[in-house]
């Protein structure tokens, strides 16, 4: 099964298999299955509220890169924190969200986490540890160096992932973070999810390094190339950076090697790729049907196990938009109220 992608990503070939099956039991396998299902059919659902019109605005539609957000959320607990990108709605589901409060702040409704001021590029919540979504390219790179720093001098044990695209390794904010994380050792993972382009561009037209984890020689870190469609892969990626930065040992840079199946947002018409690369990508390496076969092969659900979770699934995303269409609008007297600093 062994090839590669036009990202330069190989073929997964399940060699870690046995990673996921000695660390974690089988609910939470179960529910990491659960998870990516529900991201799918929570980006499934919000395209199609966009084109109903009910949502303005666009979006960044992660499908996918579902196996990056689950593996690399697996481990961590809701005092770790995460810092996500503009594509984030997986990272925010992974990490614990309410579908429903995401569909109400999509939809601009005061039952939202930002009481719909925030739409689809700005969720946070810091009960989870996510301290959110960042339109700004490379934003969350110095936030998750600030809260790693905090991690450091409370001696809380816990760790700050940050999560970016391959888009943000040539901003200054990427290389002046991970020196900064490196010399002072602080306990955060920076996750690329490399996902073959930033916008139209092509990473291999805008990247002088072949892999973006080469980066992390520049910054005495380890660098990690896993197949973020993998998540057996992303999870033992993780799971050796995470037991080296609660230990003292600073951080890691680890690259997934992943692809977005929808255009950039909600405006590309796809020009800079062709159709058969997209449809490889569909067919031969989507991460839930993969995690699938790697979960039935190891006995942990077989297919009618699988299909229930589909469908509760469904159930719980239709319930989600329809509380987010029965929740009421803000007041536009309040409008500036909760921008800031405002607590409830
Ligand atoms: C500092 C900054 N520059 C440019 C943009 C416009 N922009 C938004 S997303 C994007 C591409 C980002 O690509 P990447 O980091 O690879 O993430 P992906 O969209 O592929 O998930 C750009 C250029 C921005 N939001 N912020
Ligand atoms: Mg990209």
């Amino acid at each position: 099964m062994a090839g590669k992608a036009k990202n330069g990503a190989e073929k997964p070939n399940g060699a870690n298999l046995p990673f996921l099956y000695r660390h974690y039991d089988h609910e939470t396998l179960r529910g990491a299955l659960r998870k990516m299902h529900l991201i799918r059919q929570f980006e499934e659902g919000a395209e199609e509220s966009y084109m109903r019109g009910l949502i303005h605005g666009t979006m960044h539609l992660s499908i996918g890169q579902e196996a990056s957000a689950v593996g690399i959320c697996l481990g961590l607990t809701d005092e770790d924190q995460i810092t996500s990108t503009h594509r984030g709605h997986g990272h925010c589901i992974a990490k614990g969200a309410d579908v429903s409060r995401m569909f109400a702040e999509f939809f601009g409704k005061t039952t939202g986490y930002c009481r719909g001021r925030g739409g689809s590029m700005h969720i946070a919540d810091v009960s989870t540890g996510n301290l959110g979504a960042n339109g700004i390219v490379g934003g969350g790179l110095p936030i998750a160096v600030g809260a790693a720093l905090t991690a450091k001098k409370t001696k809380s044990g816990n760790v700050v992932v940050c999560f970016f695209g391959d888009g943000a390794n040539n901003e200054g904010a990427f290389h002046e973070a991970l020196n900064m994380a490196a010399i002072w050792k602080l306990p955060v993972i920076f996750v690329c999810e490399n996902n073959g382009y930033g916008m139209s561009t092509s990473v291999e037209r805008a990247t002088a390094v072949k892999n973006i984890a080469d980066r992390a020689a520049a910054y005495a870190m380890p660098g990690v190339i896993v197949e973020g469609n993998v998540v057996s892969d992303v999870a033992q990626a993780m799971h050796e950076a995470t037991e080296r930065a609660r230990k003292g040992e600073g951080p890691t840079l680890i690259e997934c090697k992943t692809y977005r199946y929808r255009g950039h947002s909600k405006s590309d018409r796809n020009r800079y790729r062709t159709k058969e690369e997209i449809e490889e990508w569909m067919t031969e390496r989507d991460p839930i049907e993969m995690f699938e076969a790697e979960l039935q092969e190891l006995g942990v659900i077989d297919m009618a196990g699988i299909e229930a979770i589909r469908a509760d699934v469904a159930r719980e995303i239709a319930e989600g938009i329809e509380f987010a269409k029965e929740s009421p609008m803000p007041d536009v007297a309040n409008l500036e109220k909760y921008v800031y600093t405002e607590q409830a």
